[in-house]
């Protein structure tokens, strides 16, 4: 038997709840702690740490909700932030919400105040009924009382965020429970490892022989690869069973590269065509929401010219918004597994003259951008600045792209091709701005790849601060600002004619270059492409963190990239 702990043998073969959560979690093999220190958790933080338990120490919670959330995503383990109590725990609720709403696997463990004080609401420090205001925004919230719980308690948030469909778990823990004591050896007895916390689900036969039928049957069969299917991390079932299938795939913007953008069967340049033509629809692990208008409409053609097939874990999901005719339900891996073995040695590829038109469409729109791509202007549009991110890309294949804005977002996702699975992260089902920074610390050190964060300058607004956090980790982050000195454009004016300026704009010109330099990064400030490229190639080569001011022609953007048709207009007629 090996010796107890030095401290624990001190307490005289006492632990307490600050150790139990501690061996509870590397038990279970995490790793990682994101999270931001204060009471009632700054100890239990200082001793993660202590324990050999990574803690990155965040400037705002969301920031570390965000790392966390992206954590549970790249490695299908739950990421853990840890936050203090209700501001805390508020700022790292939105980063929750929006892995639940992701289907990322997170634990948000944040310490509480009093019970007995927030139950009588007796204006405790930092009162809130925390786990009441997680709960609906989350898959479960438990609640930790006793120390012998504590493993049980671990264990719940560990199977409810990674099994079936993964989300954001609330583990809530007052402070009271961190001090409490109990006998080492019945503490240790009481810790659980998680066995098989996320079980193959297996797609029953008939699911897997009804898909098949309709496949088999189809004139211009389309497979849609969502993020899902990326998190699967079956890429090489995945990519087997579409080049089996011969049919011309369309990844959504965070299943790019699960498939490389330039494998033959891609459609993702020719995405309306192949929506509106196809007879016969199979979505992996994506969902027919907002980002596929909901599979009606006239994306989708004609009404009723299409049939769906869909694979997810999640059983409620089929049918959500239109009927599916062959609902496959289990684990992605399973799933697609089960399909090839159905599909056999002799399956027919999708007809020739369906792939052939995707391919004329896709290339015709591919030739149709690349002049766009090659232009030196200055002040840099979004075209020229992207042409050599892609470059850069393609031949740092390994390294992962972050990218959130609206038209910093839109028009790199079309521009940058991807390779690899899993290198794409960006703002996900809600379109949310303020994941850059956490997402990149998060993948720096998840992945231990470089990273690439482009991001517009409202959007890096939301958590530029955490530059802070990457020049104190030394983190090989690259951020590029796409400062266009505003909102989707830096022109507007206040309608007004008042001095406060317009509501989507910025300082003129800002240099956020000089921020990076603040902390002792490299700053940079690029204003044509060649610059852009240089600044990039330089930074990637280093692993220094750096980040790019990359000044954009304030004109270049639309409203709202591409989804301005979602802005709701005024009835009321201009006078
Ligand atoms: O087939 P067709 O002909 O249709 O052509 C398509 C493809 O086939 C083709 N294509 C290609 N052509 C050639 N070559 C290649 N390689 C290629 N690849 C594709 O191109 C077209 C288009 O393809 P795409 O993009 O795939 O198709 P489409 O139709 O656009 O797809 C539809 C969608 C819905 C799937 C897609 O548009 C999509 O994924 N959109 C996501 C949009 C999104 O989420 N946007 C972010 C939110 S916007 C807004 O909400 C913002 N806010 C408010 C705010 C938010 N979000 N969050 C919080 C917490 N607070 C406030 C704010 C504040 S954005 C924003 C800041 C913006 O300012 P910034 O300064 O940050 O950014 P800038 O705009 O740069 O200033
Ligand atoms: P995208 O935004 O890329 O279209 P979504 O987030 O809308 O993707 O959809 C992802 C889907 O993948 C969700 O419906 C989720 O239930 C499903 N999913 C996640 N992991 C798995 C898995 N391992 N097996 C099957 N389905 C999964
Ligand atoms: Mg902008």
């Amino acid at each position: 038997m090996s010796a107890p702990p030095a401290e624990k043998a001190n307490e005289h073969e006492l632990t307490d709840g600050f150790h139990l959560v501690i061996d509870a979690l590397k038990l279970n093999g995490v790793r990682t702690i994101y999270g931001v220190p204060g009471i009632p958790i700054t100890d239990f933080g200082r001793m993660a740490q202590g324990a050999g338990i990574r803690v990155i120490s965040f400037r705002h919670e969301q920031n570390a909700g965000n790392a966390a959330a992206i954590a549970g995503y790249l490695t299908k383990k739950p990421g853990v932030c840890l936050t203090v109590s209700a501001p805390g725990f508020l700022n790292g609720l939105t980063a929750l919400a929006n892995a639940t709403t992701n289907c990322f696997p997170m634990i948000l463990i944040s310490g509480s105040s009093e019970r007995e004080i927030v139950d009588l609401q007796q204006g405790d420090y930092e009162e809130m009924d925390q786990l009441a205001i997680a709960r609906p925004l989350c898959k479960a919230a438990f609640r930790v009382l006793h120390a012998a719980d504590i493993g049980i308690g671990v264990a719940r948030a560990i199977r409810a965020a990674v099994s079936g469909r993964p989300g954001g778990v609330y583990l809530d823990l007052p402070a009271k429970l961190f001090p409490q004591a109990m006998d080492a050896e019945a503490g240790a007895k009481s810790l659980v490892k998680v066995i098989d916390a996320a079980p193959a689900q297996i797609p029953a036969p008939s699911a897997i022989k009804r898909a098949l039928d309709l496949l088999k049957s189809a004139k211009r069969p389309l497979i849609i690869l969502g993020k899902g299917a990326a998190y699967a991390q079956a890429d090489e079932a995945i990519r087997a069973f579409v080049e089996k299938s011969g049919a011309p795939f369309l990844p959504m913007s965070m299943a790019k590269g699960l498939l490389p953008d330039l494998h033959p069967q891609s459609a993702g340049a020719a995405r309306s065509t192949v929506l509106k033509d196809a007879d016969v629809v199979v979505m992996v692990g994506a969902r027919l929401n907002w980002l596929l208008s909901h599979g009606k409409g006239k994306t989708w053609g004609e009404p009723g010219s299409k049939k769906f097939i869909q694979i997810d874990i999640e059983p409620k999901e089929m049918d959500s918004n239109i009927e599916i005719a062959a609902p496959v339900v289990g684990d992605i891996g399973s799933c697609i597994s089960a399909l090839l073995d159905g599909m056999g040695a002799h399956w027919p590829a999708a007809p020739a003259d369906w792939m052939n038109a995707v391919v004329a469409r896709r290339d015709d729109n591919i030739a149709k951008m690349a002049p766009r791509l090659m232009n030196n202007r200055s002040p840099m549009d979004y075209h020229g600045a992207l042409g050599r991110l892609r470059t850069i890309i393609k031949e740092r294949p390994d390294a992962i792209l972050i990218n959130e804005g609206a038209n910093t977002l839109d028009l790199a996702r079309g521009i940058i091709d991807m390779y690899k699975p899993r290198k794409r992260l960006d703002v996900g089902t809600w379109g949310v701005m303020g994941i850059g920074m956490g997402y990149s610390i998060a993948a720096a050190i998840e992945t231990g790849k470089p990273v690439l964060a482009v991001v517009g300058d409202s959007a890096f607004g939301f958590s530029g601060i955490e530059i802070e956090t990457i020049c104190r980790y030394n983190l090989p982050v690259c951020v590029v600002v796409f400062n266009n000195n505003g909102i989707y454009r830096g022109t507007d004016v206040n309608p007004a004619g008042g001095e406060d300026p317009a509501t989507t704009v910025f300082v003129k010109d800002a240099r956020y270059d000089k921020m990076m330099e603040a902390f002792g990064g490299a700053g940079v400030h690029a204003t044509t492409p060649d610059e852009l490229s240089r600044a990039v190639n330089a930074a990637m080569d280093s692993g220094r963190p750096t980040l790019v001011n990359a000044v954009i022609d304030p004109m270049a953007g639309t409203e709202s990239g591409r989804i301005g048709a979602l802005n709701p207009q005024s009835v009321v007629k201009k006078k």
